[in-house]
């Protein structure tokens, strides 16, 4: 079909889990230079940190031009060089912003299951491609909880496990590690960022409060959705047919 069919989107040759991660000591100034070597264009995003384009295939970019950006897209044979200060210490997701190449081996070229309940379909395509898995009809993080066999010629999509479980990640992703404690010049890998008590998100479980709602009585103009507390109204249509009801104009 297209050349854009089949490609294991990577980084250097490596995909997540198997690649460094970037490695720094908090409030370093750090700088990223990144060449697309590939047919399509990648928007390259980094979390927790706002990085400037300083520079491009044409050489340093004026101050003028400069803006604070989290994505910076890199087009077919363009480079980019991207510096930030580390400023935030931490484990931050890095990735290519087309989430297919995030997540290699999605079984390119069949169209996606999700709410589908394809078991049968699967089991008929086994029989020709053995190896052969569809994405789970609940969506990709089906399968980011086991590691299933995979065709000999393909990478493993999501065998990346983190602090909090499978990362999900098997593609143009790393991670940049911001650390007070790296010394200086140690770009050694310092394992996974130990939260301090208190910063870690959680699922809250007590009763909710009823969330506030359009009120259409206090309203000066109709809503876009009918209230549940309005009383349900017959609706009359009135149908004029063309050619009846008016003389005259014939
Ligand atoms: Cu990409």
């Amino acid at each position: 079909m297209t050349m854009l069919d089949f490609n294991l989107w990577s980084w250097n040759s490596r995909i997540f889990p198997g690649i460094d991660s970037l490695n720094v000591r908090h409030r370093d100034k750090v700088r990223l230079r990144i060449g697309n070597l590939t047919m399509t264009n990648h928007p390259i995003h980094l979390h927790g940190h706002e990085f400037l384009i300083t520079g491009t295939d044409g050489g340093p970019t004026p101050k003028s031009t400069r803006q604070y950006e989290v994505t910076a897209d890199i087009a077919v044979g363009q480079m980019r060089q991207l510096d930030f200060l580390a400023d935030e210490e931490g484990d931050w997701a890095f990735h290519c912003h087309k989430s297919h190449h995030t997540m290699n081996a999605m079984g390119h070229g069949v169209p996606t299951m999700i709410g589908v309940d394809h078991s049968g379909v699967a089991r008929q395509i086994t029989k020709l491609i053995p190896d052969y898995m569809v994405m789970g009809e609940r969506g990709m993080k089906d399968m980011t909880e086991m590691e299933m066999p995979l065709p000999d010629n393909t990478a493993p999509m999501m065998a990346g496990q983190g602090p909090f479980g499978a990362v999900g990640m098997g593609g143009m992703f790393s991670v940049v590690k911001v650390r007070k404690d790296q010394k200086p010049g140690d770009y050694g890998d310092p394992g996974w960022y130990q939260h301090p008590p208190g910063t870690v998100a959680y699922e809250f479980t007590g009763s909710l409060p009823d969330p506030a709602r359009f009120k259409a009585e206090a309203s000066p103009g109709p809503g876009s959705m009918p209230s549940m507390a309005r009383p349900a109204r017959d609706i009359e249509v009135q149908v004029r047919k063309p050619g009846t009801g008016h003389g005259g104009h014939h």
